[in-house]
């Protein structure tokens, strides 16, 4: 019976069925005509004003991070983190090549999908935000003075790293765990194998409070099951981490048949203050793990790689009271901590009904050791003594909740395709709207936190269709905007993403636009190559490397005229814009080079290396409409034989 319900969801999940193409046919145009009369006003932003709240969205496989603006949907700009990105030369300057630096060699891409904002005391406090890279696991960490990249590390013991990078209240931990069990360490073994040998590694990186760096503080090493989702306790559960896990049974291949045969999978709760202090006291296991970790420093504008080689590891079963597992059905996917830190919702799936587990009597019966068998040693507590209750026939496919603070949870549905709003201690559904299509996740600013900002739901949909004019076969997803301020949601806005956002973090403008950094300032800069006066540039052989020492400034490049560069040679041009106004970057893009062009903001040194292969005279010119003389800004190269 059980087992029907679970093949008749996974039908509609593969025929990709239920919501998607019905509400498209019943949806053409004008069918939302529900939209209340204000909805145009009430995200009207007018020109020369701006948003009230600035959101992340996660790019997914375009490997970066895109920043908009609510409630109007405007892009602002995508910040380059795991993929190069040629608008600004990030990952092809030879300063940021490093960041992109695995113990893979140089991976230029990734896939992006949680990106989770700092906090103080369960607030947001819009230090950092920091995002996972998918498929070669990764932690980066943005810096939002400068809304750059400034860290990558790679996880080891990892891979799929897609349980991450949620971080505790006080920004403590930023966690990372792994999707795919894989064998710890890594081995040449039949795939066969898998039950009982591959491990699931959780990996704890503490934040340096000032710096923001990162460091892998512990990875505990858990069964083999697929970690899919994480969040942090908060408030009276601060202290606690919370992972979803299916094919708890360990299958190698998850064809239906082996991975959802259990009615029920786990939820991994961890309490990482007791690992902490087991780590502190000299507990875990160090073992040799070969790693990257690449930081950028805005001293020097370079990006340095420092290869990790060992990372301590910890037997769950060694920290009595550590780590449990909470029974919860059907592969559940997102879980999520409400805001007082009382209830863990597990969204399973292939279910029609959300899990509530409460945190209270999590504690009861682990302080009352009442357990329900044991897997690999890790104590199961029984569902029944832990339940607070369920939210029935909810929907179809549950995935993740946001949480309004104002004691309603906001559910989203992929299969049935809708977004539902219910009341967190009456577990009653108080409204449902249907989304456009097949949602993913959905944020509210601050919604992951103790202190949400309930005004705005966006959800993030999975399918477009006919939501704009066609671009051909391939579109761009469709996220949609929804004022929750009323016990109705109401829709007001869909806009394009890029890529595939799966999570977005949003947090008030007044907190973040105060903050953002304006211009580098050139006496600040410690650039091993930069040219900061223009007595300082020059042309410097060493063999057949030649380093240029280039100055820009409205409209001049210096030197603009260089002789003496041979094919063969490697030409270094580091150029220093000596400009220092806001908002007067130059561009430097050379004929010829198989890299990309260099965008530097005042202040700044990057650095394009050329190859010459043939002779002659060649120019180089500014890439960005800069003055009224743009145009004259520009140069050449004279290239003679080897
Ligand atoms: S996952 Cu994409 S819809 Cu990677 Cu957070 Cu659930
Ligand atoms: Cu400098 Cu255009």
């Amino acid at each position: 019976m059980k087992r029907s319900i679970n093949s008749l969801l996974l039908l509609a999940l593969v025929a990709g069925i239920v919501a998607s193409c019905n509400n498209s046919e019943s949806n053409k145009k004008g069918d939302q005509g529900a939209l209340a009369s204000g909805a145009a006003e009430k995200v009207y932003v007018a020109p020369g004003e701006h948003d009230e709240f600035y959101a992340f969205f996660s790019g997914g496989y375009s490997g970066n991070l895109t920043v908009y603006g609510l409630p109007s949907g405007r892009m602002f700009k995508e910040i380059p983190v795991f993929s190069q990105f040629p608008t600004n030369g990030y990952g092809y300057s030879e300063e940021t090549t490093p960041m992109l630096n695995t113990s893979h060699g140089f991976v230029p891409w990734d896939d992006l999908h949680h990106p989770d904002i700092s906090q103080t005391n369960g607030k947001l406090d819009g230090r950092w935000i920091f995002v996972n890279g998918n498929n070669t696991p990764r932690i980066a960490r943005v810096d939002l003075e400068t809304f750059e990249t400034e860290e990558i590390i790679e996880i080891p013991n990892s891979a799929g790293n897609h349980s991450s990078s949620f971080i505790t209240e006080n920004t403590e931990y930023v966690v990372a765990g792994t999707r795919f069990s894989v064998p710890v360490p890594q081995e040449d073994i039949s795939i066969k194998e898998y039950k009982g040998k591959f491990k699931g590694a959780l990996s704890f990186l503490s934040v340096d409070q000032e710096t923001g760096r990162m460091n892998i503080k512990f990875q505990l090493m858990m069964p083999g099951f697929n970690y899919d989702l994480s969040h942090p306790g908060r408030g009276k559960s601060h202290g606690w981490f919370f992972f979803t896990t299916y094919n708890t049974e360990e299958a190698n291949s998850l064809l239906e048949v082996n991975a959802s045969q259990n009615d029920k999978d786990f939820i991994a709760a961890i309490n990482w203050k007791k690992v902490e202090e087991y780590v502190n006291n000299g507990g875990g296991t160090k073992m040799p793990a070969n790693y990257a970790h690449n930081v950028y420093d805005h001293g020097t504008h370079n990006a340095t790689t420092t290869m990790k080689k060992e990372v301590l590891t910890i037997d769950p079963t060694k920290v009595p009271g550590a780590v449990f597992f909470l029974p919860t059905p059907k592969s559940p996917h997102g879980v999520d901590v409400s805001p007082d830190g009382e209830y863990i919702i597990g969204n399973g799936k292939l279910s029609a009904d959300l899990t509530i587990h409460s945190f209270d009597k999590m504690i009861d019966a682990i302080d009352n050791e009442k357990f329900n068998g044991e897997a690999y040693g890790i104590p199961i507590l029984s569902f029944e003594d832990i339940l607070a209750g369920t939210v029935k026939q909810a929907g179809l496919g549950p995935l993740h909740t946001e949480f309004d603070g104002k004691g309603n949870a906001y559910t989203t549905f992929f299969i049935s395709s809708e977004l539902v709003k219910w009341n967190v201690e009456t577990r009653e559904v108080i409204d449902r709207q249907p989304n456009y299509y097949s949602v993913g996740h959905v944020m509210i600013p601050g919604g992951n936190s103790a202190h949400p900002f309930g005004k705005y739901a966006v959800s993030m949909n999975k399918i477009t269709k006919d939501r704009y004019l066609p671009t051909g076969p391939e579109l761009e997803h469709s996220a949609q905007l929804f004022d929750i301020t009323g016990d109705k949601m109401e829709l007001l806005l869909d806009f394009p993403t890029h890529g595939e956002p799966h999570y977005a973090a949003g947090i008030p403008a007044e907190i973040l636009a105060p903050k953002s950094k304006k211009i580098y300032k050139l006496e600040d800069n410690k650039h091993e190559y930069a040219a900061l006066t223009s007595g300082d540039t020059r042309v410097e052989r060493d063999g057949k490397e030649v380093h240029i020492y280039m100055s820009m400034i409205r409209s001049h490049f210096t030197p603009d005229n260089i002789e003496g560069i041979r094919v063969g040679d490697k030409v270094y041009f580091h150029i220093t814009n000596h400009e220092q106004d806001f908002d007067v970057p130059h561009g430097f893009a050379m004929i010829g080079a198989n890299n990309a062009e260099l965008l530097i903001m005042p202040g700044q040194t990057k650095t394009l290396v050329w190859e010459p292969k043939q002779i002659g005279v060649w120019p180089f010119y500014c890439t960005d409409f800069c003055s009224a003389l743009h145009q004259e800004m520009q140069g050449y190269i004279r290239v003679s034989p080897e």
